[in-house]
């Protein structure tokens, strides 16, 4: 029997790394997606050893076995939307600019995922140069923090080179993102102001209470449900929007299951009133 897309839920499909805490990496996307209605695709770039305190260890799959992983899944399943986390090495980034550049029409979420909310790096240079240079011509919407747009933007042999986060914003578009979302959890700010731009410059800007607390994935909590918003047919600014919404509430529900970090709770709305945290 032939597959009748509209029956199905929209499929996403996410290149990421492992995190087996559960918070960031490919388990925060898969559940952000499953808990948005989406039914999540998965290629596994990469595997990390690490607590809700730290890495310990970061191993990038072999380019190879990343690019088939996503050519069986895509000549299989009808994709309606690309998600880009931790990405492993300047192999699989260019594999992967090779594989989604045959699907065209398929919007693109880039998180450009450079460390971990503790500083633990997870990218070295020549991967932002190949980010930046194979991946951004093809990126719907970026969504760097602070610190990854000036790493993104700036100018590595120009050390005098320091940006103001709406040229870099400015730099990264004309790199080829159609839309970059600069979020400002990591500026000195009483509230965290996350900023739209798109070709025209500034699109729009939403402000959130600052949460106490840190937090492990609320990067690829929040990339993933512009992805699942997408994929259900929500224009840019409102998938925006709203997916910074979804973020704070999986946030503000968030638990701290070990040692480190708060991990989000994606799951907040199917939880009843007995299991509020506020205690
Ligand atoms: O939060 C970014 C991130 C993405 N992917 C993996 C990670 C992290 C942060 O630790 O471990 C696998």
């Amino acid at each position: 029997m032939p597959v009748d897309a509209n029956l199905l839920p929209p499929i996403v499909l996410t290149f990421a790394a492992s995190d087996p805490t559960g918070g960031a990496g490919l388990q925060a996307d898969l559940l952000t997606l499953a808990s948005m209605g989406c039914h999540p695709l998965s290629v596994v770039t990469g595997l990390t050893v690490q607590d809700t305190t730290g890495v310990e260890g970061v191993l990038a799959i072999d380019a190879g076995w990343v690019a088939d992983q996503a050519r069986a899944l895509l000549e299989d399943m009808p994709v309606a939307v690309f998600k880009f986390g931790m990405l492993g090495s300047v192999e699989s980034i260019a594999a992967i600019a090779e594989i989604v550049n045959d699907y065209p029409d398929i919007p693109l979420v880039f998180d450009p995922v450079l460390a971990s909310g503790r500083g633990d790096q997870l990218a070295d240079d020549e991967m932002v140069d190949a980010m930046v240079g194979l991946l951004l011509p093809r990126t719907t919407i970026l969504t760097p923090n602070s610190l990854e747009a000036m790493r993104l933007a700036s100018d590595d042999d120009n050390e005098d080179d320091a940006p103001s986060l709406s040229e870099c914003a400015r730099r990264l578009v004309d790199a080829g993102a159609e839309f970059v979302l600069v979020t400002g959890t990591h500026e000195n700010t009483p509230q965290v102001a996350n900023t739209l731009y798109g070709r025209s410059g500034r699109v729009r800007e939403d402000s959130w209470e600052r949460l106490p607390g840190s937090y492990h994935g609320s990067g690829c909590t929040l990339a993933s449900a512009i992805a699942a918003n997408l994929a259900n047919g929500l224009e840019i600014e409102e998938a925006v929007r709203d997916a910074q919404d979804y973020t704070w509430h999986a946030l503000a529900a968030g638990f701290r299951p070990g040692m480190g970090q708060y991990i989000p709770d994606r799951f907040f709305w199917a939880r009843g009133e007995e299991a509020s945290r506020d205690d």
